[in-house]
């Protein structure tokens, strides 16, 4: 395991770096550094060659050395000659958030469409700050390890980097070709997505809601694909449910842009169900960053209800609890993990379905039970009123399937006035 220093930097004074250096922790752990040392500096602007300023560079020279550290992991987005000028000073490898959110991704992508998409976006990064990214490529490659390279083998290796972004563009527009049809295959059903930030519990309410067994593990971005599943287990409607990629603070943007397949999921959704993990010591910013992060996908028009998880973990701090609970009447709180709640979940899908239904009345002479078993396919018989010749149905109806609907009406009925 890498031995690494975690860097925070506290921008606008407000103190919030102790939470952020906590998450650094995680991630460093979860990408196999061995946290050794922390640090924190307030700063009122950002030095532009170094990001930190001269004392605290000098500091993290003397902590290099005293715990013979392979690396020092920024929990900030550095520029290539920021982290070039740090690395020289340093004299070990300088490492910021993004590129530790990338190593993540790339342990846990499983399918083809994730590996490419974060190929991609590890060598979109790796372009400009070659000198460094030398290192951890040629690793890949077969492991030549830390010397120099020369300007020569650079300028081949940024040539070659560009193919291999050209190769897998062109793989993944051909994977996302095969996902739009899926997608096309599903256009018409009530589509409701899952949101969040990473390890919420998002996968598990996936498995609760539609019986599966999707990956769940408590490690930072477990899940790194959108899956889609059918929920049928008490609904009165066919639903389908798509469990997404975790959203965690400053995401690599290359990374957000190239998963697109979530990113569809999250804007073609019809409803959002916005999970948050009520038990984490920063949830509120979580929450925060989260819609932020939903707001700049472009799904901020979207119905979404909020779905605070794991309140079993809540037992001690019912002020929480009762505050979020007048803070969002219309939330839903639930914890997969036990089961608790899920009741009311699916009232409020339900009650959001509904909401989207139209009223629609007809009138069909006697007697006409096939003709209702097929309208039950497309529409919801909220009453059936019988007279002597005929029979009058209330119906509610998803706007997708209205046309369905007057095909099987076609010729049988007429549309009941009143
Ligand atoms: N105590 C408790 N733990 C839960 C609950 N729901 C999920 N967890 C745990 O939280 C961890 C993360 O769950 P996941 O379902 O993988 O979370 P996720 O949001 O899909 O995470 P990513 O895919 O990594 O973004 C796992 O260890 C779960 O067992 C709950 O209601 N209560
Ligand atoms: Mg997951």
């Amino acid at each position: 395991m890498l031995k690494a220093l975690l860097v925070g930097v506290d921008i606008t004074g407000n103190g919030s770096t102790g939470h952020s250096l906590d998450e650094l922790e995680g991630l460093a752990r979860t990408a196999h550094y061995q946290p050794v040392g922390h640090f924190t500096q307030r700063l009122a602007s950002i030095n532009p060659k170094t990001f930190i300023g001269k004392g605290k560079v000098d500091e993290l020279v003397t902590a290099v050395k005293h715990h013979q550290a392979d690396a020092v992991i920024f929990d900030e987005t550095l520029t290539p000659a920021q982290t070039r000028n740090l690395e020289n000073i340093l004299k070990c490898g300088v490492v910021d958030r993004p590129w530790i959110i990338l190593e993540i991704f790339k342990d846990h992508a499983c399918t083809r469409e994730a590996k490419t998409q974060v190929e991609l976006a590890r060598l979109q990064y790796a372009l400009p700050r070659l000198t460094r990214m030398w290192t951890h490529l040629s690793r890949q490659r077969g492991g030549i390890g830390m010397k120099d390279v020369g300007e020569t083998q650079i300028q081949l290796d940024r040539r070659s980097i560009r193919d291999q972004i050209a190769k897998l563009n062109k793989k993944l527009k051909q994977i996302q070709r095969e996902r739009q049809t899926q997608r096309k295959a599903r256009r018409g059903a009530y589509q409701v997505s899952l949101v969040g930030y990473t390890n919420v519990g998002k996968s598990t309410l996936m498995n609760c809601l539609t019986g599966t067994h999707t990956l769940v593990a408590d490690k930072l971005f477990a899940t790194l694909d959108s899956t889609v599943r059918k929920v049928k287990k008490n609904f009165p409607y066919p639903i389908l449910l798509a469990d997404t990629v975790g959203l965690i603070d400053k995401l690599p943007h290359d990374l957000v842009a190239s998963f697109k397949s979530t990113l569809d999921e999250i804007r073609n959704a019809n409803l959002l169900l916005h999970v948050v993990d009520i038990s984490h010591p920063n949830f509120q910013e979580q929450l925060r960053i989260a819609e932020e992060l939903t707001r700049e996908m472009g799904a901020d028009a979207l119905p979404m209800v909020r779905v605070f998880n794991k309140i079993d973990r809540m037992a001690g701090d019912s002020d929480t609890l009762d505050h979020m609970r007048r803070q969002y009447p219309e939330a839903v709180f639930v914890s997969c993990r036990q089961g608790l709640g899920m009741d009311d979940l699916r009232k409020a899908i339900v009650k959001q379905y509904e909401a989207n239904l139209l009223p629609y009345r007809v009138e069909l002479p006697y007697p006409q039970n096939n003709l209702i078993q097929k309208i039950r396919k497309h529409a919801l018989i909220v009453k059936e009123d019988y007279h002597q010749t005929s029979v009058t149905l209330d119906l509610r109806v998803w706007p997708q399937h209205k046309s369905k609907l007057l095909a099987v009406l076609d010729g049988h009925s007429q549309p009941a006035t009143g």
